[in-house]
């Protein structure tokens, strides 16, 4: 039923937790929250989702929510696209309003190794089915009209790779929707649900432990963006990952001159404008690690010299606010998803920059290795075994943060 006026009620938080669950899934994020939604598929719904804060509160609430494809191996665009699949069908199958604008995306070239890198990028993804092109400055100009493309520039724009079906999705629908359909297929949602701890007995784990108490488990996932090392290591495991910050802001809004993702490499920026009129400005990871989320005057600075350098009109903009988020990078900057030595505790983790792009289809995957113990082809060049068989999936330098 159609549900324009918003009557139907979003979720019910859960008060008690029970003694036991078939699914516990540690992180009320856009992974978490969508494998809830999509084991409804296998009528799985013996289900607890356990959130230290508010859902959302983490790397989902934090990103600057570009959607794309043009990844840089066959098996990151592979895996991409078919998230982007599904996001451009989620609002329909959440019958939520998730504002996805297709509007394209940009990834500015500023040198003749840039062009080159591009045009690797767009054959790579062309051979995927992704539509994902080279196009030089005059395109870029009828692209992005409003952009500053002259010359006399630090960086002159030389060309881009053009991806027209990357695009931005309202992130905070995209929890909410998910969060709705999890709560109404019977999954608990535990937000201020803190994990402490984790039984293992051998090559299980036996027991959750929260600060509300301790629950079983059959099957435990973790999908806790920067703080799976943390939990994976409650669980005696450790992974490949280090932690970082990346930080984001946003202006006041105004009127709309922009309907196309910019991204520049070289700059360090990405850039878009939201439906209500903000500029959503994001830089480069910070290379030290630290779980301190707070924002640095040299972010400002790079940033908005950079952003200005493209868009020199919003120099009386002020921006609103600046927030910073939590990224676990693995050493090849691909995820580490699916079953870990560990046989009832699977991961959804290190995806650095990624992860809000690949909600869907991480959680349309888990819930698949969840129902049938088996691990869905599409995510197992990301198993956590490549790093012993030197198999990596090198997606470095595939975004303007991961470098
Ligand atoms: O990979 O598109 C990207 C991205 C944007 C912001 C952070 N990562």
């Amino acid at each position: 039923m159609r549900d324009i006026f918003r009557k139907r009620r979003m979720w019910k938080f859960a008060t008690e937790l029970k003694p036991r669950y078939d699914v516990v899934i540690i992180g009320g994020g856009s992974h978490g929250l969508a494998t809830a939604h999509y084991l409804r598929e296998h009528g799985i719904a013996d289900v607890a989702i356990l959130e230290k804060s508010y859902i959302g509160s983490g790397a989902a609430g934090r990103n600057t929510t570009i959607l794309r494809s043009n990844y840089k191996t066959p098996e990151g665009a592979r895996f991409y696209d078919a998230s982007v699949k599904l996001y451009e069908g989620l609002g329909a199958d959440l019958d939520f309003n998730l504002l996805f604008s297709q509007c394209g995306h940009l990834t500015l070239a500023h040198s003749d190794r840039a062009m080159f890198v591009m045009a690797n990028r767009a054959e790579v993804n062309r051979l995927e089915g992704i539509d994902s092109q080279l196009i030089g400055p005059d395109r870029v100009q009828e692209l992005a009209p409003a952009m500053y493309v002259g010359p006399d520039t630090t960086y002159p724009i030389m060309g881009a790779l053009y991806h027209p079906p990357g695009g931005i999705i309202r992130h905070d629908a995209v929890v909410w929707g998910l969060a709705r359909s999890a709560f109404e297929g019977g999954a608990e949602i535990h937000p201020y649900t803190e994990v402490t701890g984790l039984r293992r007995q051998g090559d299980r784990i036996t027991t959750v432990e929260t600060d509300k108490g301790s629950i079983e488990a059959g099957v435990v996932l973790n999908c806790t963006a920067g703080w799976s090392s943390v939990i994976a290591e409650m669980a005696e495991m450790q992974l490949p990952i280090t932690t970082h910050i990346l930080q984001a802001c946003v202006t006041e809004p105004v009127k709309p001159f922009l309907d196309v993702v910019v991204v520049s490499s070289q700059m360090h920026v990405y850039i878009s404008q939201s439906d209500r009129g903000e500029f959503v400005m994001g830089s480069e990871i910070e290379p030290w690690t630290t779980y301190r989320m707070q924002n640095t005057l040299n972010f400002l600075q790079d940033l908005t010299r950079h952003t200005l350098e493209l868009f020199p009109q919003l120099e009386r903009a002020r921006l609103l606010r600046a927030w910073a988020g939590l990224c676990d990078l693995s050493p090849d900057y691909s995820p580490i998803l699916g079953k870990t030595e560990i046989e009832n505790f699977h991961v959804s983790a290190g995806w650095g920059t990624y992860g809000f792009k690949a909600a869907p289809i991480v959680g349309k995957m888990l819930a698949e290795l969840v129902a049938t113990g088996k691990t869905p082809e599409l995510i197992a060049p990301f198993a956590l075994e490549r790093f012993y068989t030197d198999e990596l999936v090198s997606e470095l330098a595939a975004a303007a943060v991961s470098h």
